[in-house]
């Protein structure tokens, strides 16, 4: 690919996928989208964009569940040189509201399902979105005043004759990563960022395939979604398979007897949860031949009992948000269990210590990466943007270790974040959530292993005193304040908390040790 010439994603997939028009691209909750279909209804809701006068380069919220208007909103802003920033559909009316700031957004698309909370949103934000288009608006009941249903307003235009004449390195979409403090970060990708990933690890790692029907548990808004139902398969042409909703066993297990994907993309918690319930299918029910699993560490137990009952392989690899897929992985005939692979080719690791040099085999040190995929910054942060890009280097966060062979095995985060099945919760913003129950008196937030060998947040509650409060009541409360995931699975009530001489709470004497 030659980046000094004009370069548009969405352009560059309609145009591999021309010679297969009638090929099936999707299959939703709803129905199905042909690679003819999808290019036109994307153009024309580029034509849409335009007419609605948004600008090349601003930005359009994209709060929408799994489904083939999602897709659609994505390459159809990316063609018209507009820029989608794809949200995280479990979140709470106050993040939204700082997303639409923070963004300025110029315009929403969303479903019905999920307009309630955005026209909350909507109502606390200081925004500056002038038009929502709703897709499904029978969903929501009625229609807020000013909004318009998805398929009349698409509908209504003729496709965009050709794309925003943009260049590789354009902004192409955002995707919002959180960490252990402050605000979400907005994280702008550029339009050949896609490319890469699907490049380097979709077709050269994972090999997939034209025959390919791939599903994916991780949502189109996570980075790995995204490279897993839209990115990879649409860059060699094969069949998605969407849903909706939360990726339970019962609803997994139902699309896999339904549609037999060839490749299940999901996260180890998902794994476990699949293996532990009684209705999973056997392996003659199924057609998958491969699994790939990021989000946090594959534990060597679930990759061997899942291998044992269907046959197939779950391949294991880290990737990040800012570097957009997977830049160290496992490789289907390479496996290691227990271990998170080797570097991705055309992405180079290092392994820092504190004084910033390479450390030895087996030493734990700090995973920096560099890569073609790498984000551009985050939106208006240059502090965290500093810290993070660091020249053609990016600093992950993970630590990690590598042996005399080449594998690395993962060691622990190196700020205080917990990577929640596959999301990543902040502990003070549970802290913070808790210590506003009237009964709380101090609190800490760790994370701690389950059975599964998987982490999941624990709290440690000291009661005012005179006061008591029970734990279902407290995982409501946060529930009821934060996106849902984020809540402690476990909670142990203590008379206090570890502290240090100056009162500062001792977290890793809380914590188990890491794996
Ligand atoms: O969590 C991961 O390992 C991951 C993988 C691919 C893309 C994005 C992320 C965060």
């Amino acid at each position: 690919m030659n980046f000094d010439l004009p370069f548009n994603f969405a352009e560059h997939l309609f145009a591999l996928n021309r010679e297969r028009a009638d090929k099936l691209a999707y299959i939703d909750d709803r129905g199905t989208l042909t690679y003819g279909e999808l290019e036109q209804q994307a153009r024309r809701l580029a034509s849409a964009l335009i007419a609605n006068g948004i600008h090349r380069e601003e930005r359009v919220l994209l709060a929408m569940q799994d489904m083939r208007e999602w897709v659609i909103s994505f390459l159809g802003a990316m063609y018209a040189g507009v820029v989608p920033v794809a949200v995280n559909t479990l979140l709470t009316a106050d993040d939204y509201a700082y997303m639409l700031e923070n963004s300025r957004a110029q315009a929403i698309i969303t479903n019905g399902a999920m307009l309630p909370v955005l026209v909350e949103a909507m109502q606390r934000a200081d925004h500056e979105a002038r038009q929502l288009w709703v897709a499904y608006p029978e969903e929501a009941g009625t229609l807020p005043q000013g909004a318009q249903p998805f398929e009349a307003w698409m509908g209504a235009h003729a496709m965009l004759d050709k794309p925003a004449r943009t260049m590789g390195d354009d902004p192409g979409f955002w995707l919002y990563s959180s960490g252990s403090t402050g605000k979400p970060k907005g994280t702008v990708h550029t339009q050949a960022n896609p490319y890469w990933t699907a490049e380097l690890y979709g077709k050269a790692i994972l090999n997939l395939q034209e025959r390919d029907i791939c599903f994916s548990a991780a949502k189109l808004f996570f980075a790995y979604g995204l490279g897993n139902a839209l990115s990879f398969p649409l860059s060699v042409g094969a069949t998605v398979v969407l849903m909706a909703g939360r990726p339970t066993p019962d609803a997994t297990f139902a699309r896999w007897i339904e549609h037999q994907p060839t490749v299940f993309f999901g996260a180890p918690t998902g794994f476990a949860g699949m293996l532990a319930n009684a209705a999973l299918p056997g392996r003659e029910q199924v057609s998958l031949r491969m699994c790939s699993s990021a989000g946090e560490a594959l534990p060597a137990e679930i990759a061997q009992r899942f291998k044992a009952h269907f046959g197939a392989d779950i391949v294991d690899g880290l990737g990040s948000t800012e570097m957009l897929h997977i830049f160290l992985s496992n490789r289907p005939d390479d496996i290691r269990y227990g271990s998170t692979g080797k570097p991705v080719p055309g992405y180079e690791i290092e392994l820092r210590g504190e004084d910033g040099r390479p450390v030895g085999v087996g030493e734990i040190g700090e995973l920096y990466i560099k890569g073609p995929s790498t984000a551009l910054m985050y939106w208006n942060n240059r502090t965290k943007s500093r810290d993070t890009f660091r020249g053609e280097w990016l600093k992950s966060g993970d630590k990690y270790s590598c042996d005399a062979d080449g594998y690395y095995t993962y060691a622990g985060r190196s700020d205080d974040m917990l990577k929640v099945s596959g999301i990543y919760v902040s502990p003070f913003e549970v802290e913070a959530t808790l210590m506003q129950h009237p009964a709380v008196l101090e609190v800490a937030v760790v994370g701690k292993m389950d059975q599964d060998g998987l982490l999941k947040p624990k709290s440690f509650v000291v009661c005012k005193p005179g006061q008591s409060v029970d734990e279902q009541e407290l995982k409501a409360f946060v529930k009821e304040r934060l996106a849902p995931y984020k809540y402690p699975r476990f909670v142990e009530f203590v008379n206090d908390l570890p502290k240090t001489a100056t009162g500062k709470i001792q977290r890793f004497r809380l914590r188990d040790p890491v794996r």
